[in-house]
């Protein structure tokens, strides 16, 4: 009966069976899947195996030298164990060409975080055959400890967790809430990935038919720019819970239905009632879990979707009034043309064509500028400019002149080559520029935004390169640029936005690893003619100014 094998918290919507139209429609799915290059061929998938193999052995040779270390008995060392599990898109199987492997290492209890970091980098180099280990970055003092490189070229991010046990034999599970048992919050954060995506996985009815459709769905949300939870946009996770809903309230349809019904089920939803994919319990572990009853934080998210495995969290408590508006009219977008794709008035393509945020988006943009006089230091900077940009858009909306914020899913990263201390000077002070008025579109135009230097490629000559007639060496300025798009209330002709700005330049630079010396940030606006060319791919048309009228 359909009761004893309900996967979610209420009935499936329907149990038809796919028609063969819809099956047709699934068919065609995953053959424009396929011409947008979203496979990956079976050589590299096969890559990806071997290079997970070789982190095993590496993980198992870890946790074994540091148990030696430590003076445990061999018997003790052999079987202390060690295991890797995966998460993100390779564990959900809908990675791409490009995708990373997010990898996790499981250690025994008396394996701590700084052996991972003393030991495993140095492992890595000589276990892994020369030369295939590139771009080694361990990250030890982020949110989720990391070590991030490059194995064969295929990017890895590692990250790292003990559990309350002597050994982690090879059947180890991090199944259940008893793995939990001792652990830290950075540990639990660390197992959280892969308990996630598990149970994800474990709550679908069609893994093969939920894989098609979310790889659908993904890619829907990148081409519209509407993918980024650092940004405000849901994230690969809360996109595959969403998806896994449908698939629950559908469980024998096929992928082609399951977007269908994704967008308008979505579309229709009465936010903010939370989106589950099971109850959330309350275990016996001392940990914060989402509850909108008991925490006011909760109460304030606006598009809840919530993680299936304890601690259940809020995959989505970024998002933003005009984020969420954003994801509504694509919804309404996506569902409109996925129904004239299934009367066969539309195709599979036209629902990934890409987003007109530069093209046609909005007359005024506002253009933050995170940057940095090295790469390293720009790296750090704009990682944290980056995750504060939201804070930006909540600060906008809450101005009544504007109608709407929003922010593109992605920053901009320039290089600027000054070849003197003037340059240098003048691209802080414009770095340092801050705008106060929107002009109306009779002033003049504004000062430019971004150094007036001339702006090079990613992969040009860096810092240090050959000078040429014995001229100061060129000085590089890093830049990355977030863009908000603005849409005003009718009426409001001009806007300072100053307080907003300047309460946002102060939650960045109050950081504590905030150097002036090194580090700037800017907030400009920008007229949509205005915006850089780099913004734009091939065969985009640049919006233009408009001809001033003569009197
Ligand atoms: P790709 O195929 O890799 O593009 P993905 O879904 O695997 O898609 P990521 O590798 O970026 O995406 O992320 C995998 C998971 O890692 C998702 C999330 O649980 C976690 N994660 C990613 N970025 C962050 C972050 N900045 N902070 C905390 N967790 C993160
Ligand atoms: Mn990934
Ligand atoms: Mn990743």
């Amino acid at each position: 009966t359909p009761a004893a094998t309900q996967l979610g918290m209420t009935p499936p919507l329907s149990l038809n069976l796919p028609t063969v139209a819809e099956n047709k429609a699934s068919n065609a799915l995953i053959e424009e899947l396929k011409r947008q290059n979203n496979y990956e061929s079976t050589s590299e998938t096969n890559k990806r195996t071997v290079v997970l193999q070789s982190l095993q052995a590496i993980t198992e040779e870890f946790v074994r030298q540091v148990t030696r270390l430590q003076g445990k008995p061999e018997s003790f060392v052999k079987r202390a164990g060690g295991k890797i599990f995966t998460y993100g898109s390779f564990r959900l199987g809908v990675f791409g060409p490009g995708s990373d492997i997010d990898t996790l290492v499981v250690v025994p209890k008396h394996v701590s975080v700084d052996d991972y970091f003393a030991y495993f980098p140095d492992l890595l180099k000589k276990m892994a055959p020369e030369g295939s280990i590139t771009e080694l970055t361990p990250v030890p003092d982020s949110f989720v400890p990391i070590i991030k490189f490059v194995y064969s070229g295929i990017s890895i991010d590692l990250i790292f967790s003990r559990l309350e046990k002597d050994q982690v034999p090879k059947d180890t599970t991090l199944q259940g809430d008893d793995v939990l048992d001792g652990l830290s919050e950075s540990e639990l954060r660390s197992l959280n990935g892969t308990r996630v995506t598990d149970e994800i996985l474990n709550l679908v009815p069609q893994k093969a038919i939920f894989r098609t459709a979310l790889r659908g769905i993904k890619l829907w949300a990148q081409r519209r720019a509407i993918y980024a939870n650092i940004m405000g946009f849901p994230g690969g996770v809360a996109w595959a819970m969403l998806v896994a809903r449908i698939c629950q309230l559908y469980p024998k349809a096929t992928s082609s239905t399951i977007i269908l019904k994704f967008f308008r089920i979505m579309d229709k939803w009465q936010w903010p009632q939370p989106v589950l994919l099971k109850n959330i319990v309350k275990g016996r572990h001392n940990v914060r879990v989402w509850n909108p009853q008991v925490y006011g934080s909760d109460r304030g998210h606006l598009m809840p979707i919530i993680t299936p495995a304890f601690p259940q969290m809020c995959a989505t408590h970024n998002i933003t009034y005009s984020t969420k508006e954003v994801i509504q009219r694509e919804l309404k977008r996506g569902g409109d043309i996925t129904d004239n794709i299934m009367s066969g008035k539309a195709q599979w393509k036209d629902l990934f064509v890409k987003h007109t945020f530069f093209t046609q988006g909005y007359k005024y943009y506002l253009s933050v500028i995170a940057a940095s006089s090295t790469e390293e230091a720009q790296l750090i900077w704009g990682g944290l400019v980056e995750s504060k940009v939201r804070l930006l858009v909540s600060g906008l909306e809450n101005q009544p002149s504007i109608k709407l914020a929003h922010p593109f899913n992605k920053g901009f990263e320039r290089i600027h080559k000054c070849h003197n201390e003037e340059e240098i000077e003048k691209a802080k002070s414009n770095l340092e520029y801050q705008v106060k008025d929107i002009p109306t579109e009779t002033t003049d135009p504004s000062p430019p935004l971004e150094p007036t230097n001339e702006v090079v490629s990613e992969d040009a000559e860096v810092n240090g390169g050959p000078n040429t007639n014995g001229a100061e060496k060129p000085c590089m300025v890093y830049t990355t640029t977030w863009y908000i798009g603005l849409e005003l209330r009718e009426g409001a002709k001009s806007l300072d936005l100053s307080a907003e700005v300047d309460h946002f330049k102060k939650i960045c630079t109050g950081w504590e690893k905030y150097k002036p010396e090194f580090n700037a940030l800017n907030v400009t606006h920008t007229k949509n003619y205005d915006l850089p060319d780099d913004v734009f791919c091939e065969g985009e048309i640049k919006p233009v100014r408009p001809q001033k009228k003569k009197a």
